[in-house]
């Protein structure tokens, strides 16, 4: 096209002065550009959160120009792409996460402060992305910032709940859950693209026909769901790479219920059409604890379906056949909740394109790879025949028939070995049928992967070994990881510092090996003195916020000890607490001058109980009940507190690790799969306390036994004390703490009964009292090693030092070579 004699592109380059600028003048001019014309307030009157939405807004902006020319490059050089599905993403905050990666964090903030601003108030303004619930979905977002960062071809698929992860609200010491609008006061992160749909069918029948003189099946689906894009622009540190996160909203679609049109019920029918909105309405806080409802399972398909379509399109742009499908497309499915994938490909490739079986599974086997991050049998997913055969009837039948041509080529293989035969089919008889989704996707990817080395050794030897056994090659770990950027930079900058300082260079937030440098310092009394200062000045910050938060106000020279997770039983909240217990009842019934000996404590809890998980909240009622106990008793002081941090999340656990001495990761060995909590805190120089579960053993390998305080039965000790559990008594410190509970020392007596019975008569299936007695000498070295403060900050310093392997850029990177086969892209700055 042609404007006033000039080409068009032409007159666009003219227009165009170059990108947007990051000195803090074209910084400053931006904010009040998009306070006026995006917030529509005026430049001389805003607040903190106007002025936190113009900032994003500008931020904003610097994302979507290296967007764009990211997502140019890709398309130019057509490399090989990596697809992570995944239903949750715990992204946390975007705007501190921006400007470090974008490295514009201290332009704003001068900016910001010739306008009267302060950036760490207006970074405080934003509420959390909480589309997840716990390490799972943290992974995720660690492995997103990873992918960009190394300039890999990636983009993530997911959904956008409306209602993320439940707010927790504490009310006399229990648990309430309230919805979390976390899209009332708009999202600058995100791009809306309305023209960016697809319908997505759900229920219906199967009907024979025949085309091009073969018989095909045709679906006739019952009802039609548009899913509408919404993009959140990924920006990698040091690099001009912005990858993407496509989420998925439900809307009613045009063809939506015709029917009650014309029945002329046109308000019904309204209301009808926004039912399909309920899709995308909100997160299921239950991980790990499957029922087979419905709407989970439309909520799988709805992502999945809208995300195949939309990587087709992509390909088939460029590509006039599937041939090259597997050489340009890596699928990742994160856990079982993507698998429908597998056979929503397989239809689509079937009765759609027409390829014939055998072409299509040879595409499928080839494009999928499966991470499972669970170590219990009863966790992994499954869905009821029927339910599968109501909502997604086509695909039933895919299924049976992938699972037929398996179970053929496996009696080839093992014979009539029938009990084993219905142990790896994908259907699951019984009273109910089944369709076991992780049979589903270890049959149907090429490769499977665990989460640290233990697990793997598990799913080999108890959860997946009959798969191991018939396809050994199919089974690999990549130990997982978390972000630097995250984790040390945006949230402990004077950390950050601080190691840049003594390394002498920043690369290390890029090439994290270079921190095993600061070994050599470990000891050094300067770098020990300026490492105490940060940390004085994280615990400060942290205490503030206990003390806002609870009220309870806290001595710094106390020893901060930490557990923030999910709260479950096999994570062993409940052990810590009453390890708390003995430490109190020791407290008591010392004499005046023993307690001068004591190491003053501050013990910290916070976390999500699901919500219908009785045990779990009657955990969090005991720390309270504990907490008032103790707190309120004169004779101890600041010898010992106990807080619980309410609503953890991703912005709270950013505030909290920096300020911790101590962390407690604590399971019962052969139940976290990896852990990556105790990443973060590593990173930071906390100490760990920790079963040798998940990926504590790495963790061992790398910082030394002697710098840790491991406890605890071994995981391969497990099941014989399970075993013997009965018979053998818990230590009479055990049974005394237990007692003092159950006789209604902290009150509720009738309430705190069922949490008692779950760890005494025999029933303690997660070993509280075969682990305590260690547990307990645990605690007691590290208070002695706290004592000596020169030991305990070379510990410190040792334990950055020692957590190069625990980023997720080696995560990834190990991906990209064993898993997915895709080299980097970098786009030209
Ligand atoms: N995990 O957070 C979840 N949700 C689940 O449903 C299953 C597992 C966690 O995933 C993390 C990331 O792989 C692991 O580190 C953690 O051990 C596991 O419990």
């Amino acid at each position: 096209g042609f404007v006033g004699g000039k080409k068009k592109t032409d007159r666009m380059f003219e227009l165009m002065d170059g990108f947007l600028k990051n000195d803090p003048v074209s910084l400053q001019k931006d904010i009040l550009h998009h306070v006026e014309y995006t917030v529509a307030r005026s430049r001389f009157s805003f607040d903190d959160f106007e002025a936190y939405q113009a900032l994003s807004h500008s931020v904003r902006d610097r994302l979507i120009e290296r967007w764009h020319d990211t997502q140019q490059h890709f398309k130019k050089k057509d490399p090989k792409r990596l697809y992570f599905l995944s239903l949750e993403f715990l992204m946390g905050r975007s705007l501190s996460n921006s400007v470090i990666n974008l490295g514009i964090r201290d332009q704003c903030a001068e900016a910001l402060s010739q306008l009267g601003f302060e950036y760490e108030v207006l970074a405080e303004q934003e509420g959390d992305a909480a589309l997840g619930n716990g390490g799972l979905a943290r992974l995720s977002a660690c492995q997103m910032d990873s992918l960009a960062t190394l300039d890999y071809p990636a983009w993530g698929y997911g959904l956008r709940y409306q209602y993320g992860l439940f707010r927790q609200i504490i009310l006399d010491g229990f648990q309430h859950e309230q919805p979390d609008y976390w899209l009332n006061f708009g999202n600058p992160w995100e791009i809306e693209r309305v023209h960016v749909s697809y319908p997505v069918k759900f229920y219906g029948t199967v009907k024979e026909d025949v085309v091009n003189g073969k018989k095909c099946k045709v679906w006739i689906p019952g009802e039609t769901v548009e899913a509408v894009a919404y993009d959140n622009p990924i920006p990698g540190y040091g690099t001009r790479n912005t990858i993407n996160l496509r989420l998925w909203a439900a809307k009613p679609s045009d063809g939506y219920d015709i029917e009650s049109y014309n029945t002329g019920d046109y308000i019904n029918a309204i209301v009808n059409r926004q039912k399909a909105e309920i899709i995308s309405n909100v997160l299921y806080p239950d991980d790990r604890s499957y029922q087979g409802k419905e709407l989970r399972l439309k909520q799988q398909y709805f992502f999945v379906s809208a995300s195949l379509q939309d990587i087709i399109r992509r390909f088939k742009d460029v590509h006039g056949n599937f041939d090259d499908f597997p050489d340009k497309v890596a699928l990742q499915l994160n856990d079982t909740h993507p698998s429908i994938s597998i056979a929503e490909l397989m239809r689509v490739l079937l009765d759609e394109e027409h390829l014939g079986w055998k072409k299509s599974w040879n595409i499928v086997k080839k494009v999928f790879s499966f991470t499972t991050h669970t170590v219990q049998p009863e966790a992994l997913e499954k869905v009821p025949v029927d339910l599968f055969q109501n909502v997604l009837p086509r695909h039933l039948q895919i299924i049976y028939d992938i699972n037929f041509a398996f179970m053929e080529e496996l009696k080839k293989k093992i014979g009539q070995d029938y009990a084993r035969l219905s142990r790896m089919s994908i259907v699951e008889e019984g009273a109910v049928k089944n369709i076991r989704v992780a049979n589903l996707s270890i049959v149907c990817s090429h490769t499977v992967n665990g989460v640290s080395r233990a697990h793997y050794e598990l799913l080999k030897t108890r959860v997946f070994t009959d798969f191991y056994e018939l396809w050994p090659e199919k089974f690999q770990y990549k130990t997982n990881g978390v972000t630097q950027r995250r984790w040390i930079v945006v949230s402990n900058p004077s950390l950050c510092a601080l190691i840049s300082k003594w390394l002498g260079t920043e690369s290390w937030i890029r090439d994290i090996d270079l921190l095993a440098r600061l070994r050599e310092y470990a000891s050094n009394s300067d770098l020990q003195k300026e490492w105490m200062m940060v940390k004085k000045i994280n615990k400060m910050r942290l205490a503030e916020y206990i003390e806002t938060m609870s009220g309870v106000k806290v001595s710094l020279d106390a020893m901060f000890d930490v557990q923030i997770k999910r709260i479950h039983e096999y994570k062993r909240q409940l052990l810590n607490i009453l390890g708390v217990i003995h430490r109190y009842d020791c407290i008591k019934n010392m004499e005046k001058n023993e307690r001068e000996k004591v190491v003053p404590r501050v013990c910290i809890i916070g976390g999500k109980a699901p919500p219908g998980y009785e045990i779990a909240k009657k955990i969090i009622k005991l720390c309270h009940a504990v907490a008032e106990t103790i707190n309120n008793d004169n004779d101890v002081g600041d010898l010992l507190k106990l807080v619980f941090i309410p609503d953890y999340n991703v912005s709270v656990a950013e505030l909290v690790i920096p300020g911790s001495d101590l962390s407690q990761h604590i399971s019962t060995a052969g139940h976290e799969a990896s852990g990556t909590g105790s990443m973060k805190f590593l990173m930071n120089g906390c100490l760990l306390l920790a079963t040798a579960d998940g990926s504590t053993n790495e963790i061992i390998e790398e910082i030394g036994a002697e710098n840790m305080f491991i406890f605890g039965a071994k995981i391969n000790e497990v099941p014989a004390l399970r075993e013997k559990d009965s018979t053998i008594k818990a230590p009479v410190q055990f049974v005394r703490v237990v007692r003092m509970v159950r006789d209604g020392y902290f009150g509720f007596k009738d309430y705190f009964k069922s949490l008692c019975d779950t760890v005494e008569n025999g029933k303690d299936f997660y070993l509280l009292g075969s682990d305590f007695a260690s547990y307990l000498e645990a605690q007691a070295a590290a208070d002695r090693a706290y004592v000596d403060k020169k030991k305990w900050n070379e510990m410190s310093i040792l334990c950055t030092a020692s957590s190069a392997r625990f980023s997720s850029d080696r995560t990834i990177e190990d991906y990209a070579e064993k898993t997915w086969g895709i080299q980097p892209c970098k786009c030209p700055f």
